[in-house]
């Protein structure tokens, strides 16, 4: 793994002064992966927040070849490029020949979950050499809050309002991770910046495959969590040692490991308790969900730990 010298210098590769409200996650973790990459990156970033806020005419905080697309279709462009990348590089053209690069896609759920799934899904099946990152805030933040099919059940959204019809979002997440691993790809995996030395090190393994890769990263939203600026790497680190959020990898489909196992897995309580978006469920009439919640995480936590091999 690259020091943190080494990751230090290659940090400028997004600059601060972008606007994304503080304490966002995205800007963290795209700093991080960046940093992850040795070589020149081509980036491709779906609408939403990391895009809006980042590239604000005639200013933008992406020391990198950028391109923004259409909300739907980051890996379809992404992949659009490596292809041509790779055609010019076997004609010897532009002296590419001697020239490697990384081809990252960025986008946030709803640009990858939702309306970037059919793109992202085909991208990874015709097995180009790209990275595609999401990261998950878990909801449309920069339309205002709408759930996506990343919201968490229980979650008060714009479109899932928590309320007397309804008691937030009434659906359980999206587990894309796994989803995308049954592309039977070379490399999927789930990471948070809390953890960054693992971040870095699931980006340099995805960057060195010679094949598709996908991550999945938690991003804390302070505005839609409704949580306090300056907590989000502690709340973020409360997802993992709940179980909300676990750290692992996959390759080519079938090979799980749990990269990081709680000492002593947490109540969900904890993690649900310091966002705004949850306070609803500490209601007296409310508290059947959270432990449908918890029984939900402890079933989803056992089988991953089967998958690894952890458990019979
Ligand atoms: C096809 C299409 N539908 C809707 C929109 C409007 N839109 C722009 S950004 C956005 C939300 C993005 O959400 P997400 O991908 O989760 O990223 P975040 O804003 O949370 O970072 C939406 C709905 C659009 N640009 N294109
Ligand atoms: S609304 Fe949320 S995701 Fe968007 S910039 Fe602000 S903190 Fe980041």
């Amino acid at each position: 793994m690259a020091t943190l010298k080494e990751l230090s210098t290659r940090a400028g590769k997004f600059s601060g002064g972008h606007r994304l409200c503080p304490g966002c996650g995205a800007g963290i973790i795209v700093r991080q992966v960046l940093a992850a990459a040795k070589n020149p990156v081509v980036v491709a970033c779906a609408t939403g927040c990391l895009e809006v806020s980042s590239t604000i005419y005639p200013y933008t905080a992406w020391n990198t070849s950028f391109i923004h697309n259409a909300f739907e279709n980051a890996a379809a462009t992404i992949s659009g490029v490596e292809a041509a990348y790779r055609s010019l590089k076997r004609r010897k053209k532009f002296g590419l020949e001697d020239q490697e690069f990384d081809f990252i896609a960025f986008g946030g759920d709803g640009g990858t979950y939702d309306i970037g799934f059919q793109s992202l899904s085909g991208a990874m099946e015709r097995g180009h050499k790209i990275l595609y990152i999401c990261y998950d805030n878990g909801a449309y933040m920069n339309t205002g809050i709408q759930r996506s099919s990343a919201t968490p059940m229980g979650a008060n959204t714009t479109t899932s309002p928590a309320g007397k019809k309804i008691p937030g979002k009434t659906q359980f997440k999206k587990e894309l991770t796994d989803v995308m691993a049954a592309h039977y790809i070379p490399y999927v995996a789930q990471a948070a910046p809390s953890n960054w030395k693992d971040l870095t090190r699931k980006v340099e393994k995805a960057l060195s495959i010679d094949g598709p890769s996908f991550i999945n990263v938690l991003s804390v939203c302070p505005r839609g969590w409704r949580t306090p600026e300056e907590k989000g790497l502690e709340i973020t680190r409360t997802a993992i040692d709940t179980c909300f959020w676990p750290l692992f990898e996959v390759e080519n489909g079938t090979d799980y490991t749990i990269n990081y196992k709680p000492k002593n897995k947490r109540p969900i309580e904890e993690w649900l308790k310091p966002q705004g978006r949850f306070k609803h469920l500490f209601k007296p009439e409310n508290k059947h969900l959270i432990e449908k919640i918890q029984k939900h995480i402890d079933n989803r936590w056992e089988m991953l730990l089967r998958r690894a091999g952890e458990i019979d």
